[in-house]
């Protein structure tokens, strides 16, 4: 007992003299229009610091960051930094006009925000109109000083950015379609780390090699940086072990794909244990309703040291696009490592019941094509986007701006799943719904089958939520309450109401401030599948929001 206490102490002693206090890390992002890489026919796409995908911010938990942003563009633009808890830093958040007005070209802007009791791979992104297309990177956040992760140490790191590419112009692209109110196009390929693969037209030459070493371990950090994508992903006659999703610990579990919507991170373990050899690595897109998608496959290849050249690939069988079940398979083992160290501190007593309808519509426009757009809603209520931020206007009283009185419920009840109305029009406004500080919320999201039901990776900002029950058809709040996971559930920002069906959730809504919930397949964003939540401020100044940086972006 005696040398326990010694060598803990010698442990506090040794970590307090080495490292005591977070570090305070530095990053100068430029956002300009430069191709590095003139793959598929395109040139000058808008990168940070010249790079696609842009660069990996590393720091450690409890690290503050400041990113200076410098847009030298020709467009306006924010970044925001998907998945960090933004604790009393509302003002980081990036979401144009929710949280800032936009960094308009020639303008800077410093994000200075605290990374506080979280660690794992998170991703930024560019948060203004289709820009986060080529705007956007990795952010890997190590644990503290001294702490372990809760599964073996790997050999090395590795991450992998998934993502779309387009031959035109996204920003052209998507101001047409609106006009239009038609359907965006989809992209030409899927990159793997920015590149495509094997895609006829789109060849680079080179594509992106995971290089192994007999017998290591391999942690690989996946990022779904794609805008309306969700993913496959796969490497050939391997398995992974998945540890970590969205910056949360999970109970490890083995697999052999990977199911990733857009927004979305896995660390997953690889043991590199077959033989010798070049094996394919692939990811391929997930759809299962009647939608027109990119339906390439991106590839890449892990390889083994000393591999012969011109060794055979090693293939591996692509799942195909409607495949449900696999879906399923991944999200259905996903759970939360609950443990003494990592307890999973899910809300037993709800103070907001909220329900919540998720689906698209149609409106009438009479300056679109066919007399109508295609709209998106959430409570059939379309989100306009203001003209100054939420977050100044809540700040500032300033009033004109948003009414809070987004419905904690639908218009009416119909069987959302089964017979949608034959009206399929939408109401709108720049609604919020207000919470109290430290107030527990309970969300059920709703997929409708107005036009057709499909799935929607929804992400929250701000906040981590337990995902405590997912289901097919219509959401029966007696029945499948009685169901709910509050046990282990796994804690993500970004989380998938499933085609005809449900998800619930659970969080605690205490960081003031106005938060964004959002379709992350940027097309229904688009239409309007948006709303925020507008959280009080508690008592004293550690429950509240503090006033905003002096170089906040004005509109
Ligand atoms: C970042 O914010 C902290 C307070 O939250 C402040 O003390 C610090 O000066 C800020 N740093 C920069 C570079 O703005
Ligand atoms: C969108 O299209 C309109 C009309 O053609 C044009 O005035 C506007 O500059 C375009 N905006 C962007 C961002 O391309
Ligand atoms: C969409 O794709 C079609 C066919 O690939 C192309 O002709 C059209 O120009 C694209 N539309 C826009 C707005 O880029
Ligand atoms: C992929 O999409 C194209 C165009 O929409 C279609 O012609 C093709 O059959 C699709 N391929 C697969 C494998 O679904
Ligand atoms: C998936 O699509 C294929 C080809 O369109 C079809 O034959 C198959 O029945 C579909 N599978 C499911 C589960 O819907
Ligand atoms: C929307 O509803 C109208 C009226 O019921 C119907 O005519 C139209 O076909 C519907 N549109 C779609 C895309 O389903
Ligand atoms: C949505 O709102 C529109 C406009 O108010 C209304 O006509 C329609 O019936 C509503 N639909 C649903 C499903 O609530
Ligand atoms: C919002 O709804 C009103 C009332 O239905 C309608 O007149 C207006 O055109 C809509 N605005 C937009 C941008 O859809
Ligand atoms: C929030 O509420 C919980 C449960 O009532 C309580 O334990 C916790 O101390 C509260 N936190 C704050 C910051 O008030
Ligand atoms: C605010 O938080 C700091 C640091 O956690 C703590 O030292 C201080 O006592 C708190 N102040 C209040 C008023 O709760
Ligand atoms: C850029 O943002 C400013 C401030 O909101 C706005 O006035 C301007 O119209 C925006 N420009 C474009 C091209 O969206
Ligand atoms: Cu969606």
């Amino acid at each position: 007992m005696r040398c326990i206490i010694v060598f803990i102490t010698l442990l506090i002693v040794l970590s307090c003299g080495v490292v005591v206090e977070s570090l305070v890390r530095h990053y100068s992002f430029i956002v300009l229009l430069k191709n590095e890489r003139k793959a598929c026919g395109r040139k000058d796409i808008m990168t940070v610091n010249g790079k696609f995908p842009g660069p990996t911010l590393y720091a450690r938990e409890d690290d503050t960051v400041i990113v200076r942003v410098t847009n030298r563009a020709n467009h306006n633009l924010t970044i925001h930094w998907h998945g960090v808890r933004q604790l009393r830093s509302g003002w980081a958040d990036g979401p144009a006009y929710i949280t800032q007005c936009p960094i308009q070209p020639g303008q800077n802007y410093v994000y200075n925000f605290t990374l506080s009791s979280q660690r794992g791979t998170l991703l930024w992104h560019a948060h203004f109109s289709w820009i986060r297309a080529t705007v956007h990177g990795a952010i890997v956040i190590f644990p503290k000083h001294g702490v372990p992760y809760p599964f073996p140490h790997p050999y090395k790191q590795k991450t992998i950015i998934l993502g779309e590419w387009w031959k035109s112009d996204v920003e052209a692209m998507v101001n047409k379609s609106t006009q239009l109110g038609q359907p965006p196009n989809v992209s030409d390929a899927q990159t793997i780390n920015g590149h495509p693969g094997h895609v006829p037209g789109c060849a680079t030459k080179r594509g992106f090699t995971l290089h192994v070493e007999t017998g290591k371990t391999y942690l690989l950090r996946i990022i779904n940086a794609a805008l309306n994508e969700d993913f496959f992903f796969k490497i050939a006659s391997h398995h992974f072990t998945i540890v970590e999703v969205d910056a949360s610990y999970t109970k490890p579990f083995k697999t052999n794909t990977i199911f990733i919507s857009p927004g979305q991170t896995t660390n997953a373990l690889v043991r590199a244990h077959r033989p010798i050899g070049k094996y394919l690595i692939a990811a391929s897109p997930f759809m299962d309703a009647p939608v027109a998608i990119d339906n390439l496959t991106a590839t890449a290849f892990l390889r083994y040291k000393r591999t012969p050249k011109n060794s055979p690939i090693v293939f591996t069988h692509i799942p195909p696009p409607n495949s449900t079940l696999l879906t399923n398979q991944f999200t259905d083992s996903l759970r939360s490592l609950n443990s003494e160290e990592y307890p999973a501190k899910v809300p037993l007593f709800i103070d907001h019941n909220l329900f919540f309808t998720v689906g698209v519509g149609v409106n009438p426009c009479e300056t679109c094509v066919n007399g109508v757009r295609l709209v998106a809603a959430v409570n059939n209520v379309t989100f306009l986007m203001p003209q100054i931020s939420l977050l100044q206007s809540h700040y500032y009283n300033i009033p004109g701006v948003f009414t809070d009185d987004f419905p904690a419920n639908p218009p009416f009840v119909y069987d959302y799943t089964g017979k949608p109305p034959t009206n399929n029009q939408t109401s709108n406004g720049t609604k919020v719904y207000r919470l109290r500080f430290n107030s527990t919320v309970q969300l059920v999201l709703q997929d409708t089958a107005v036009i057709a039901p499909e799935s929607h990776p929804i992400h929250l900002h701000g906040f981590n939520v337990f995902i405590v029950g997912t289901g097919l058809g219509n959401f029966d709040p007696i029945e499948d309450w009685k169901g709910f996971n509050l046990v282990d559930p796994v804690e993500r920002n970004t989380f998938g109401v499933p085609n005809g069906g449900w998800i619930a959730i659970r969080f605690r809504a205490d960081n003031p401030g106005v938060w964004f919930l959002h379709c992350h397949l940027e097309v229904h964003t688009t239409w309007g599948l948006r709303m925020a939540f507008l959280v009080e401020n508690g008592e004293g100044p550690n429950e509240s929001l503090p006033p905003p940086p002096s170089d906040l972006p004005q509109c």
